[in-house]
């Protein structure tokens, strides 16, 4: 009895760690500000098939909408009401979405705004996407409600009410982040309303939750609203599961809030990932691949089962958030591509894809001063996610997740799940192989001079074709293969001037 008690204990601990994916899925892909009807056709056309665990979905609630500058992507980080309706839909397309895309299983994780409603300077009215009142200066939304007092005023220390410094822990957590107006996260109305909105989510059917500021919420309010959660909807899940947790704390070192406060809520975003890869790819500060030999707890990382992994994510591919310079995007498609084969490859953390929109950058001073501007739109609709012919969006979304070397990736993570990673290799500067046990291999070459080497793969013999440069498609290989021997070794040529300089080979690419 004892014994039992204390594995369901761990079971319940346990839940909110896992992403609830399919088995055999495993990595999640953010559709960056898409609409909920386009999602719904992407889990059935393509993220279904080609093996994607879940995705995680802009902030579905209620925001500000901000016309100085015009609609930018970041209003939707202003809630007013916890009402289902925003830019990317209304309440029934996001059901809809829901449903669809848990009935081919792939899983949605919503994006969830618990911090902080909207700006103290946002004036009063009903410029919100359902139209529900709100006076920031009275701090009053009906919608919700919250009034006066569900605010965090009386707490914070700051003269100014502002945030103004991290290396005081009351003061992240109590005081305005950019002037947003913060939740009393210790009343328990205010605990209430949030699970309330939470588990509205849960009924409808979505996975788990991004709590995104989770830095500047104290750990123990987060517990006690996950505390008042229900478990997740047994038309799809199995009973008792909790929601999957995710939270954003951007822990870089040197602050007075770290990651570790928080694993025992849910997973946290390891935001060193995206910085020291981007690092090592661009070749900075004399990083070279071959040191990525012991990537992961080795570099200072967060425990691996609690670590969701990225290379970049929706503030820092715009220069919001932290991360700096390093970070690589699709701007930079070569190096990326690198990357994200890296991340896929690589065994560490949960894996997430950015899914992004193009936008016209405009630098002045090193900034760019057009990081605000939002979705593809007209008059401030968000535009369809068309899909061009050769399977790419169209209508600048760039769909980084359709990309091909991304893609196969996603299935090469998939299919070397549980296997340990083997048979390194380095030539001590940018050249890099390893295995995942006897299940895929793949070589980098960074270096500004050709490889050609002979390395073991510790797969079983024969010709397989290389994911990167082509796809298997009715048993033959539209891009270059590469033949295992019986001793497991395989030859491999990668010129420094191809557009991939990387090849992956696994073993459902075998011809
Ligand atoms: C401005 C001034 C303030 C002033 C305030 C007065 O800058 O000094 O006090 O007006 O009203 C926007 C504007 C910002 C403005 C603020 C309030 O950019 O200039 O303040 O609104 O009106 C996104 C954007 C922010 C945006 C915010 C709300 O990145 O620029 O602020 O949405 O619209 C830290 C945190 C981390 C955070 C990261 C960006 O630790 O938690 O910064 N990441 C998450 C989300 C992110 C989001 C928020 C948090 C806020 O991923 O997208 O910020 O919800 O590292
Ligand atoms: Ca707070």
């Amino acid at each position: 009895m004892k014994f039992f008690l204390l594995l369901s204990a761990i079971g319940l601990c346990w839940a909110q760690y896992s992403p609830h994916t399919e088995q055999g899925r495993t990595s999640i892909v953010h559709l960056f500000e898409w609409r909920w009807v386009d999602i719904a056709e992407e889990c059935e056309r393509y993220l279904a098939p080609k093996g994607f665990g879940g995705v995680q979905v802009s902030p579905p609630n209620e925001n500000l909408i901000i016309h100085n500058p015009s609609r930018p992507w970041w209003e939707r980080y202003q809630p007013i009401s916890y009402k289902l309706c925003t830019r990317s839909g209304n309440e029934a397309e996001f059901r809809d979405m829901v449903t669809r895309c848990n009935n081919v299983g792939v899983r949605i994780y919503v994006d969830a705004v618990i911090n902080h409603m909207c700006g103290e300077g946002a004036g009063s009215g009903t410029s919100s996407t359902c139209g529900s009142y709100y006076n920031a200066q009275n701090k009053e939304f009906p919608g919700v409600p919250y009034s006066a007092w569900d605010f965090n005023d009386g707490k914070c220390k700051t003269a100014s009410g502002h945030l103004e410094t991290y290396n005081d822990a009351a003061q992240v957590r109590d005081c305005r982040l950019s002037g947003l107006l913060d939740l009393a996260l210790e009343k328990d109305y205010v605990r209430t309303k949030i699970a309330d909105y939470l588990n509205n989510l849960i009924d409808i059917g979505v996975a788990g939750f991004r709590l995104g500021t989770s830095k500047h919420m104290w750990p123990g309010d987060i517990k006690a609203i996950l505390d008042k959660l229900q478990n997740l909807n047994m038309s799809w899940f199995p009973a008792e599961s909790k929601p999957f947790i995710l939270q954003e704390v951007i822990d870089l070192g040197g602050e007075a809030v770290s990651s570790s406060e928080y694993f025992e809520n849910g997973l946290v975003t390891e935001f060193k990932y995206g910085a020291k890869l981007g690092t090592v790819i661009r070749k900075w500060n004399g990083e070279k691949m071959a040191y990525l030999k012991n990537w992961g707890e080795g570099w200072g990382f967060m425990p691996s089962d609690r670590a969701l992994v990225f290379v970049d994510n929706h503030d820092n591919q715009r220069g919001h958030g932290a991360g700096g310079a390093s970070i690589l995007t699709f701007w930079d498609a070569r190096l990326y591509k690198m990357a994200v084969g890296f991340m896929l490859a690589h065994p560490y953390g949960l894996t997430r894809i950015m899914s992004s929109y193009r936008w016209e950058r405009y630098y002045e001073n090193k900034n760019d001063v057009n990081s605000w501007i939002g979705p593809p739109n007209d008059n401030g609709v968000t535009k369809e996610v068309t899909i061009n012919p050769d399977t790419t969006c169209g209508n600048d979304w760039v769909c980084e997740h359709r990309w091909h070397q991304i893609r196969n990736m996603v299935a090469f993570r998939n299919i070397v799940d549980g296997q340990a990673l083997t048979n390194w290799w380095d030539n001590g500067s940018n050249q890099v192989a390893f295995g995942r046990g006897n299940k895929g291999f793949i070589v980098f070459n960074n270096d500004a001079w050709s490889l050609s080497t002979i390395l073991q793969t510790g797969l079983p013999p024969g010709t397989y074709c290389d994911v990167i440069s082509g796809d298997k498609v009715d048993g033959y290989c539209t891009g270059s293969q590469v033949h295992v021997s019986c001793d497991g070794t395989a030859q491999f040529s990668i010129s420094n001037s191809v557009e991939d300089p990387f090849v992956a080979i696994h073993v459902e690419a075998r011809l």
